[in-house]
């Protein structure tokens, strides 16, 4: 079967207007921080929608677009992630965590607690697909492989902060470690892996953040010419 090729639609800018739109990107991205102190206030649905649609643009191996976002609003389960996120965690910082790690984490000032999971109005699992169950020609179960799905769903998040950034709410890139029990607790199929448990809302009023700076463009960027 020969694809099909549509038009691109594609706006080639001025150079100037280039310097603007990013400098305009660049100086929203840069406000863009991790939050763990969160008002309850709630979000509006339409607007976490929205971003989820935007991370849902992203680019995938052979489009086959591994990712699956569920939304948590329920406060009862939303209990339940943070019970069982705080039985990992404490493991983690008690015992599973060697010193240079420990050390690492201190400036960040985090420890076993969570309780922005329950204070938080929405909580955003975001699940990687390795393979998708289709029934095969006998009408058994057949599993359809994903590609690059570390890479995939890499760039579907980063999406996914920048959408929720720019509709002007906060998130927390939280993994809590090991995180096999989001997939248990909410219920989802073999195929689905968690990748990431993102806290959205607002900030708390007192809310503070980490005193901790991005690298200069010197530091990580080299030029071949
Ligand atoms: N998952 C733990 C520890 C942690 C690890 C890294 I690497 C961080 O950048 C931040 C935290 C926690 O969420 O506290």
């Amino acid at each position: 079967m020969s694809p099909a090729f549509v038009p691109l639609v594609f706006e080639r800018l001025s150079v100037e207007e280039s310097r603007a739109r990013v400098a305009a990107f660049r100086e929203l991205l840069r406000r863009r921080r991790s939050v763990r102190d969160f008002a309850p206030d709630p979000v509006p649905l339409d607007v976490v929608d929205a971003a989820i649609e935007a991370a849902g643009s992203a680019p995938s191996g052979a489009n086959r677009q591994p990712w699956r976002f569920v939304v948590v609003r329920d406060p009862e389960t939303k209990r339940r992630i943070r019970e069982a996120a705080e039985t990992e965690e404490r493991e983690f910082y008690e015992r599973r965590a060697p010193p240079d790690w420990l050390a690492d984490l201190a400036p960040l000032g985090t420890d076993w607690r969570k309780p922005f999971l329950e204070t938080a109005p929405v909580l955003i699992v975001l699940f990687a697909l390795d393979w998708t169950a289709e029934p095969g020609p006998d009408g058994r179960e057949r599993r359809h492989k994903n590609y690059y799905v570390q890479e995939s769903v890499g760039i579907a998040l980063g999406l996914l902060l920048a959408a929720l950034h720019a509709a002007g709410l906060a998130t927390l890139t939280h993994t809590p470690s090991p995180m096999g029990f989001l997939g248990s607790l909410l219920g989802r199929p073999r195929n689905e892996r968690a990748y990431v448990l993102l806290p959205v809302g607002y900030p708390a009023p007192d809310a503070t953040v980490p005193d901790i700076q991005k690298k200069a463009l010197e530091e990580i960027r080299t030029i071949v010419e």
